[in-house]
């Protein structure tokens, strides 16, 4: 047996019996294994802890402003303050986006945005305020850890304190958003003025302690290396050692549309697509979830990320913007019907679920209200 394939002998057997792997297993995993052996370690670790189910679930995604702050490299969603195309959307267009979302059997209300130069925080803390008080079975995952920490410092009022008194008016649970790549080296490149690891850990960690669930993400296919992205794992695999807040990772495809860093970076292929999958499948033993989200990995590599450690494909996600503005051709929406039909045609069993990973169980499909007065979108 040369020394790779002993190498590979020991990490499968490992794989098999649930140990752990180190930094270096899953640096010889991105370097030497190929795409088949990948899928086939990530798919035990998949069926192991979520059999054969792919989860998905019906939300909308509401981004209240577009105006923020700060210049991430990677970003084409954020305007200035004076921009032509910046908009602060009003109280009642926010509350005619929940009302919209509850009619059409949304359970979630994914709100993420700006960190905008004027708003104070009573802005943001009315809008869950506010949409909790009329919806509320609308389940609100909102703001990022990037976002905490610019309430704090608008506030100078400690994050957990907001976490607590925002819980109180209604939050859900936090969104995956604004990780990007924690290690320094790639993130001062990327994102240099807004919370940094430590931060974004903290804001988690204290949600967790608060009794609350939130997610994880990954923004990969850029400027990092296969060393950047299993440092990012392994810290979120600290951190979830110690709380067990985190539901759900999700790797987030580079896209290089409108934005400084994508001038002269292609859009990562497929196979990368399916390596980090497979390979955050493997590292995050303590993750009980790992999200292929279609809108931005496009409705095939979804499916096929399903046999490669992904047991979730997010929801109908209705007015996403963030990828669109950079450059994403995912349809805008999927009704429950098509989802449910890539999924099953991916080998796996369709389960609703809500933020919090309940199932769904319905009177009437979801799909009927979905298909009242809208267009089916056809699948790319
Ligand atoms: O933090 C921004 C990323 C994130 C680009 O928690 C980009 O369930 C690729 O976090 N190319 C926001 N990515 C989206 C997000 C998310 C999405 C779906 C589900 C959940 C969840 C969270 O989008 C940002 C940033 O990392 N992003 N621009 C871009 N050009
Ligand atoms: Fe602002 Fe978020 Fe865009 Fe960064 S990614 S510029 S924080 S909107």
């Amino acid at each position: 047996m040369t020394t790779t394939a002993a190498r590979l002998a020991d990490i499968r057997d490992k794989v098999h019996s649930g140990t752990r792997l180190t930094f270096d297993d899953g640096l010889f995993l991105d370097r030497n294994a190929d795409p088949f052996t990948l899928g086939e370690l990530a798919n035990f670790v998949r069926e192991k802890k979520n059999g054969n189910v792919t989860y998905y679930n019906v939300n909308q995604h509401l981004n209240p402003t577009n105006v923020c702050v700060y210049r991430c490299a990677f970003c084409s969603f954020r305007a200035d303050l004076k921009s032509p195309s910046g908009f602060v959307m009003t109280d009642e267009q926010i509350l005619q986006r929940a009302r919209e979302a509850s009619a059409q059997g949304a359970t979630e209300l994914h709100i993420v945005g700006g960190l905008h130069h004027l708003l104070p925080y009573e802005w943001y803390l009315n809008i869950i305020r506010s949409i909790h008080r009329e919806f509320p079975d609308l389940h609100l995952k909102a703001w990022t850890a990037v976002e905490w920490d610019w309430f704090e410092r608008i506030t100078k009022r400690p994050t957990k304190e907001l976490l607590a008194e925002m819980k109180e008016a209604g939050l859900g649970s936090l969104p995956g958003g604004g990780a990007e790549i924690f290690h320094p080296e790639v993130r001062s490149k990327l994102c240099d003025y807004k919370a940094d690891a430590d931060q974004w850990l903290r804001v988690h960690r204290e949600w967790h302690e608060l009794g609350g669930k939130s997610n994880a993400t990954m923004l990969y296919g850029h400027i990092e290396t296969a060393e950047h992205r299993l440092d990012h794992m392994l810290r979120l695999r600290e951190l979830q050692d110690v709380t067990g807040g985190f539901q759900t990772f999700i790797p987030l495809a580079f896209h290089p549309t409108n934005n400084p860093l994508g001038k002269d970076i292609p859009k990562p292929s497929g196979l990368m697509d399916l390596k980090v999958m497979a390979l955050a499948r493997l590292m995050l033993d303590n993750f009980p979830h790992i999200k292929a989200y279609w809108q931005m990995l496009t409705v095939k590599v979804a499916q096929v990320a399903q046999s490669y450690g992904a047991d979730d494909i997010d929801g109908t996600v209705v007015h996403e913007t963030i990828y669109h503005a950079a450059g994403s051709d995912s349809p805008q929406e999927l009704t429950v019907r098509e989802l449910r039909r890539l999924i099953e045609e991916a080998g796996r069993v369709p389960v609703e679920r809500d933020t919090l990973y309940n199932e769904v169980v319905r009177q009437a499909p979801a799909e009927k209200k979905w298909a009242t007065g809208r267009k089916l979108v056809p699948l790319n």
